[in-house]
């Protein structure tokens, strides 16, 4: 199951999880020896979902591997995959049938009309990264994994398909928690021939008929059906209202699960429902040494108890689309989110390179459209500590912010900046966040008292001062186990008096609309890369196995005793 909550009883989900055979292709020869067809002979079980980078054996192999299965459908066939690292080619009997770059959205291949019932599946992995142009590039503080990191199915079909449902709505008399909606759900379709076809389609909320219209399908179709919600429930973190949404044709069926509410920037504050919110949050890289990115639900349950135990209030997906199942569970559990695609300190050099933009735009592009309905989630941040100071930059983030708001108007934008003071994009965005390690990178924990000054300046200076701003980065390292009455670096004494004076200090200030600590628990990075102790992001509240540190019982002090607005 790839979501929370039961799929629409019309759509015929088959798992294709469990043991694929495995290979991996150090030369990059298999396509010439013909493993799309038939593989190699010494393949060995591979389970699936999981990262062959947390496998005994394959630890640091970063490039290219096979997977394969055998599968049994006919007719028309949908392949999808939740979740594959780097770049992904999908062969189905010897023959190429889809790609997909990007590893955090998922894809889906249609095979129009599989002749016989027994078929042969062959997926090439390659998770190579560089300098250029990968996304993210091969320089980023997380592990680069490989694998199937998420799950995958069979959609089996009768000749149309649902590809895509985004809800949105516009609220009127909103009051003492409820509001009028007027809801546009859209759908794009798919069949298995070019003939027009004639579908009815059904609007369900809550189990009951709200709607219908007809569509023509012609290999693909599209249809908008508006209709209107009386004093419905607002989403909020305190009241998490949900309401399930079917949309049905004769032959598919989709669900999804949404809530209601209104979210705004103005006069420096994030509000939720006409209501100011304190961002109070962590940052989490979904992340295990386990597991990788292929987290189990067992784990995203726990992440959740533990951050709200924190008394947080909003997560940052730090820096990658998250598991579906955890967004469903930040939806019901009223935990606020900030989504990005993992574009980690790029440079003018691929400000200036096309197919990175057109890589993003299209990652922008499958975030939005793959979580649209999740009222968890109020930002889209653009891309993490780029460098914000060109007009290469500029130009780059505008088409991103483009291309967020032709699909997206309803949530905040932002990019988190690790160059406030020379940074010339502000105007692209809602709101401002700023990544600093004062006291810890650099100079001393007071020097952001200074900072603070100088930045708020500068944004009252460009007339900028209405934006809210949220530190969306601030942390110390703290090697778990190390304790030191004299507090020093890397000793959790120092991560817990580190935290304690920086959260203090911003939830004070009453210009700061959130704060996101760096980070909710310690990752594996690349062995060579920024040369971090043990391997490791050491900046976790909890360690990698979610032990809690020093800081966690601190963090927890000061988020508890602040209300959320
Ligand atoms: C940056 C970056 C994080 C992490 C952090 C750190 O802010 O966005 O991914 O690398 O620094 O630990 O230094």
């Amino acid at each position: 199951m790839n979501r929370l909550f039961e799929e629409n009883k019309n759509r015929n989900i088959v798992s294709l999880d469990g043991v694929w055979q495995f290979k991996t292709d150090e030369n990059n020869a298999g396509l010439a020896q013909g493993w799309a067809l038939s593989p190699p002979a010494d393949c060995h079980d591979m389970p699936v979902p999981s990262l062959w980078t947390c496998m005994p054996g394959f630890y640091r192999y970063e490039g290219v591997a096979w997977y394969f299965r055998r599968f049994t459908a006919s007719g028309f066939t949908a392949l999808v995959f939740h979740g594959v690292t780097g770049l992904a080619d999908v062969y189905v009997d010897g023959v190429h049938a889809g790609q997909h770059y990007g590893g955090w959205t998922g894809f889906e291949v249609l095979l129009k009309n599989l002749t016989s019932s027994e078929h042969f599946l062959a997926l090439r992995v390659n998770s190579t990264s560089n300098h250029t142009d990968t996304i993210p590039l091969t320089v980023a503080d997380w592990f680069h994994h490989g694998g199937i990191m998420r799950g995958t199915e069979l959609h089996l079909h009768d000749t149309a398909r649902i590809t895509h449902f985004a809800i949105r709505y516009t609220l009127s008399h909103l009051k003492d928690g409820k509001a009028d909606a007027t809801v546009v759900c859209s759908l794009r379709f798919f069949s298995n021939t070019t003939q027009s076809i004639q579908r009815t389609v059904k609007m369900l909320v809550d189990g009951k008929v709200v709607a219908e219209t007809a569509v023509s399908i012609a290999g693909k179709g599209e249809a908008k059906i508006t209709f209107e919600l009386k004093q419905i429930n607002l989403w909020s973190p305190d009241s998490p209202a949900l309401y399930r949404f079917d949309a049905e044709i004769e032959d598919d069926g989709v669900a999804d699960m949404t809530g209601f509410r209104l979210l705004e920037a103005r006069d420096g504050k994030i509000l939720l429902n006409g209501k100011a919110v304190k961002l109070k949050g962590v940052n989490r890289h979904e992340e295990h040494p386990d597991f990788g990115h292929a987290l189990p639900l067992s784990l995203h349950y726990k992440d959740m108890a533990i951050i709200k135990e924190a008394g947080c209030n909003t997560i940052r997906g730090s820096h990658y689309p998250n598991d579906q199942r955890f967004l469903d569970l930040c939806d019901r559990e009223g935990m606020l989110f900030w989504e990005e695609v993992p574009m980690w300190q790029f440079h003018e050099a691929q400000h200036k390179n096309q197919l990175v933009l057109e890589r993003a735009c299209t990652m922008h592009t499958q975030m939005v459209e793959r979580d649209i309905n999740h009222p968890s989630i109020i930002m889209w941040g653009l891309h993490n500590e780029n460098d914000m100071t060109t007009q290469a930059a500029f130009s780059f983030s505008k088409s991103l912010a483009e291309t967020i708001r032709t699909l997206d108007s309803s949530r905040l934008l932002t990019y988190a900046t690790m160059m406030p003071l020379e940074d010339i994009c502000f105007s692209l965005v809602d709101v401002v966040s700023v990544n600093k390690y004062f006291g810890w990178y650099v100079g001393e924990s007071a020097d952001w008292k200074i900072f603070l000054r100088d930045f708020y300046k500068k944004l009252d200076d460009e007339g900028f001062g209405d934006k809210p701003v949220i530190i969306s980065e601030f942390g110390a390292g703290a090697i778990p186990g190390v304790r030191n009455f004299d507090a020093p670096k890397w000793s959790e004494d120092f991560q817990a008096d580190y935290l304690d004076y920086t959260l203090k200090l911003f939830l004070a200030d009453p210009r700061i609309a959130g704060t996101y600590i760096w980070q909710y628990c310690d990752i594996r990075v690349g062995w060579d890369s920024l040369g971090r102790p043990r391997g490791f992001n050491n900046k976790g509240i909890v360690d990698e196995y979610r032990r809690p540190k020093l800081a966690y019982k601190m963090v927890k002090s000061c988020y508890t005793d602040i209300s959320n607005e």
